[in-house]
This record gives structure tokens, C-alpha cells and sequence, in this order.
């Protein structure tokens, strides 16, 4: 049985990265939507029905989790899925917040991340229920998704972006900023050049890998000891342009089956 995790593109591949370095016998199954990518200016309902399309199709291959690998449909459709399947469903949200609180040492966290992440509030609620005096900065970079699943990580514009997003942030006495896009990882180096060596960068993956161990031994299914796990990748967009992105991110070669799926 595998772990399904899904993203709307490529950004889901730093959980997965993450997954394959904590757990490295368990199976995974991706799907990246590719094609109807990005789901950040999307509304809430539109992502929603993405989600459950995904969510049934990765049900077929009867896997003994689902990962919502992604902060604007984790803050959408975590509730409705978890109502809708009977299996585990682990957003990203909550691991990323529980970093953060324990982390900040002046209590005030930046999140950046989708329109529809920052809209929804969920990284407040999540954080406010952790630590009520937390202060909260938050920031949405529509820019970022495309230059991520363009592959373009390095170029002059890609920093040049990055800055010009983030430079309202240097307001701000903030100590941790939550990567809240699981795309944002792929910028990590110009991110961290744009706000300066104060400013510590979280990742929720990490903190998510650990939660799916933690649900799996809970519910007594880790993987026993596998040489080389049968992993699956699945894109609804150009899987080339998927598979060459993923390999050099996961640095290992991959297998990408290409899913016909209705563009709106
Ligand atoms: N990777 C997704 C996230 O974490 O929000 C969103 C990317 C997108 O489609 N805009």
C-alpha cells in the first residue's frame, strides 16, 4: 500500500523529497495537476472539486493514506476530504504552524503563500490555536507557482521577483517566515538572499513527514524494510516537463504516466 500525495504541480515533490528521506521504505504515489495549475487565484469550490477528483482518482490504486501536499488546497478541501474518504488525509498547515510556533523566539511569524491560502486565514486560525500572542504577517506571492513549475529557479528575474515580493515584509520584526506554498521551497536560496540571515525559512515538509509517521505507526501500517520502493508519478499536464523538474529535485529517476483530465 502507498502514501498518496497530491499537489496542484510540481510543489508537492518537497513533501514527497522530504517522505522519502524520513520514511524511505514507503511507496508513493503522486499526482501533480499540472494542467490546471495554479490553483492560488482559484475559488474555494473550483479547488474543492479539483481535490475530490485527484483524491478519487489516487482512491483507485487503494492507498493506505492521503497527503494533501498543498497549503491553497489543504486550506480549501482538508475538512471535505477527510469527510469524504476513509483513510488518513494529512494537510500541511498544521505541521508548518507547529514549526513555527516553536521556533519564533519574538512571537511575530510571517506566512507567505497563495491568494487562496492567505484569504482563507488558515495558517491564522492554525497558529492562533497553538500560541493565541502569536503576531501574524502574511503575504501573498502570485508569482512564485509559475516561475516554479516554468523550472525557472536561478535566472536574474526569478531573484529580482522574489525581492520585489517580499520587500514589504522588511516592516516587519518578524524571526520565522512559513514557506505557506509547498511550491516555495523550489526558491528557497532567493528567498533566503531576499530577507538576510535573520530570518529563519520553515518548510512544513519536514514536520509533515513526521505527522504521516506518526498517523501510520499510530494506525499500526509503516512500510516493512523495501530496497527500492515502487514509487508512481502521475501529471495531467507535460510530463517531460513534470519529469524533468521532479528528477532533478528528487535527484533519481522517475516513472511518469501522463492523466487525461478535463481543462476548464
Ligand atoms: N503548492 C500549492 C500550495 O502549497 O499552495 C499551490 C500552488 C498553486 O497552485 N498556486
Amino acid at each position: 500500500q502507498a502514501i498518496a500525495v497530491l499537489d496542484s504541480g510540481v510543489g508537492g515533490l518537497t513533501v514527497v523529497k522530504e517522505v522519502m528521506r524520513q520514511l524511505p521504505d514507503e511507496r508513493i504515489l503522486y499526482f501533480g495537476d499540472t494542467a490546471r495549475t495554479p490553483y492560488g487565484p482559484r475559488a474555494p469550490e473550483e479547488i474543492i472539486a479539483f481535490t475530490r477528483e485527484i483524491v478519487d482518482y489516487l482512491v483507485q490504486y487503494g492507498p493506505k493514506a492521503i497527503v494533501i501536499a498543498c497549503n491553497t488546497a489543504t486550506a480549501a478541501a482538508l475538512e471535505d476530504i477527510r469527510e469524504r474518504v476513509n483513510l488518513p488525509v494529512i494537510g500541511v498547515i498544521d505541521p508548518g504552524a507547529r514549526a513555527a510556533v516553536s521556533l519564533t523566539r519574538t512571537g511575530v511569524v510571517g506566512v507567505i503563500g497563495t491568494e487562496g491560502t492567505v484569504k482563507s486565514g488558515a495558517y491564522e486560525t492554525a497558529l492562533k490555536r497553538l500560541s493565541p500572542q502569536v503576531k501574524i504577517i502574511s503575504r501573498a506571492c502570485p508569482s512564485f507557482v509559475p516561475l516554479v513549475e516554468d523550472g525557472n529557479f536561478r535566472s536574474e528575474e526569478t531573484f529580482r521577483t522574489v525581492a520585489e515580493s517580499l520587500n514589504p515584509l522588511h516592516d516587519y520584526a518578524m524571526d520565522c517566515l512559513i514557506l505557506g506554498c509547498t511550491h516555495y521551497p523550489f526558491l528557497a536560496h532567493c528567498i533566503s538572499e531576499a530577507m538576510g540571515p535573520e530570518v529563519l525559512l520553515i518548510n512544513s515538509a519536514e514536520e509533515t513527514a513526521r505527522e504521516i509517521q506518526a498517523v501510520l505507526s499510530e494506525i499500526g501500517n509503516l512500510a516493512e524494510k523495501e530496497e527500492s520502493p515502487a514509487h508512481h508519478f502521475f501529471c495531467s499536464g507535460d510530463p517531460n516537463k513534470f519529469k524533468n523538474i521532479a528528477q532533478d529535485w528528487l535527484g533519481r529517476p522517475i516513472r511518469v504516466s501522463p492523466v487525461l483530465w478535463q481543462v476548464p
